[in-house]
């Protein structure tokens, strides 16, 4: 039997009707060359070092910048937008001392599995249906997801830098598929951001050295995320309670109105995710992190960096009833969960506790980062140091 090629407007009607069964909030396309600032606003932003110790952020840079590059054929952009609107407003746990905040999106099941899996069902009906070839992203190919979607119309990049929908507000996930179909694009959407800063106002660690532009290294999504080892001191305070990426940014945005919590089934927010004990977070070994965090984005730090943000939670918390929980923290096996279990136990005990605490743990410490963290809180030199002949 013969197959029937579809084209043009028809296609695009097909494969639009085909995401909204699937679950997409939104679909928009755009050309490819789009946006020829990019590699610019790309290596500024590398140049700057904002990226950190995201080293893969320069890798294939000239392929994230230019979608030309990373794939010649690419004729279309198709970028698609997944709503994940949170139940209650995060903001009200930050109060929550004796609980960890965990990021909206990291409530749930991992979205590059439920996104990624959509996106190549419907790669694979336009690939069909229009005899044409797809490739599909979410968040971890060399593809700059967020202007592509305000070229093709599906929000702007906000102050924050994410992107915001004026239907659906800045709670949305992002996936692109690039295909050698030639697709009817659509407009760019404009900035409708106005006079309004709230989100550079309310951010703690002061990220944004200007509007619409983040300097990852100060930002608590990639303190608790992505940096690896202790956190620098001025950050440790800021941070609070939150344990896993942040949200502050986001939930002050006025364009919320409109936002409407997770019609994706698969992104249902889980409820034990939602305002979990520190208590009970600080006791998690490698297997009960696995089994607590499997298939949501939180398994990404692994327990360790994971524990190290709870030890600072903890040393936020100002509850002494937390002290036990900080103290198990200064035997772990990691040294970062160990310098940070210091930093804890100097916030929630008195210097004599604490000198006590040195005696019982300190002393056979060999690790530099946790020794430092020793010095900070008893003083430099009162841990005997040079008596015990250690570095
Ligand atoms: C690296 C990364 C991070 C880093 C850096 C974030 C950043 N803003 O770059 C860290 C770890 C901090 C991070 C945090 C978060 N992330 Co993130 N992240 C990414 C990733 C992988 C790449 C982003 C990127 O290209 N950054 C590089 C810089 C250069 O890009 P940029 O912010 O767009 O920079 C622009 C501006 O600087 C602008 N610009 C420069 N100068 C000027 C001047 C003027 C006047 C103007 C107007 C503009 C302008 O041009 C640049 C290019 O457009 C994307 C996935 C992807 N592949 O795209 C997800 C992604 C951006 N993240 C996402 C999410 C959900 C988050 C968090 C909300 C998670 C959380 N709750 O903790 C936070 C939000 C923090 C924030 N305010 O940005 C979503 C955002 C969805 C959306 N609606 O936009 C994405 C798209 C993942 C996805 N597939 O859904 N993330
Ligand atoms: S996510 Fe939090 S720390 Fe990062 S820029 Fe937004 S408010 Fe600041
Ligand atoms: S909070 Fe205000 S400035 Fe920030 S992204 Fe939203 S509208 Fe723009």
């Amino acid at each position: 039997m013969k197959r029937t090629i579809y084209q043009g407007l028809e296609l695009r009607s097909l494969v639009e009707a085909r995401a909204r069964r699937l679950g997409f909030d939104a679909l928009r396309v755009t050309r490819p060359e789009a946006v020829p600032s990019l590699p610019n606003r790309l290596s500024a932003w590398l140049a700057a070092g904002a990226q950190g110790e995201m080293a893969w952020m320069g890798e294939r840079a000239d392929q994230r910048a230019d979608p030309k590059t990373l794939w010649p054929e690419v004729r279309s952009v198709i970028m698609l937008g997944m709503n994940y609107g949170p139940e209650a407003n995060p903001l009200a746990l930050l109060a929550e001392r004796r609980r960890g905040v965990i990021a909206a999106y990291a409530q749930r099941r991992d979205y590059h599995e439920v996104i990624k899996g959509k996106l190549k069902e419907l790669g694979g009906y336009l690939s069909a249906k229009g005899d044409v070839r797809v490739k599909v992203f979410v968040d971890t190919a060399p593809v700059m997801e967020k202007p592509l979607a305000e070229a093709a119309g599906l929000g702007w990049q906000g102050k924050h830098t994410v992107l915001i929908s004026r239907t659906l507000g800045n709670w949305l996930l992002l996936g692109a598929i690039y295909t050698s179909a030639d697709l009817q694009p659509d407009r760019p959407e404009a900035d409708h951001c106005g006079s309004c800063r709230r989100c550079l106002d309310i951010c703690p660690t002061d990220a944004f050295p200007a509007p619409y532009q983040l300097d990852a290294r100060r930002c608590i999504s990639y303190l608790t995320i992505e940096h690896a080892g202790p956190i620098p001191p001025e950050f440790r305070e800021p941070m609070g309670n939150r344990i896993f990426g942040c949200d502050d940014c986001l939930a002050v945005c006025p364009w919320n109105k409109f936002a409407e919590t997770a019609r994706e089934a698969r992104l249902a927010a889980r409820a034990d995710l939602a305002a979990p004990p520190l208590a009970d977070l600080a006791r998690l070994d490698d297997e009960g992190f696995r089994a607590r965090f499997a298939g949501t984005p939180v398994k990404r730090t692994g327990r360790d960096r994971f524990v190290r943000n709870v030890m600072i939670a903890i040393g936020n918390s100002a509850d002494p009833g937390l002290a036990p929980e900080a103290e198990r923290g200064l035997g772990d096996a990691s040294p970062t969960v160990r310098a940070m279990a210091v930093w804890a136990c100097g916030r929630l005990s008195g210097p004599a506790a604490c000198r006590d605490l040195f005696k019982r743990y300190g002393l056979g410490e060999t690790e530099a980062q946790v020794l430092a963290e020793w010095d900070a809180v008893l003083g430099a030199g009162r841990t005997g140091r040079a008596e015990t002949g250690r570095p």
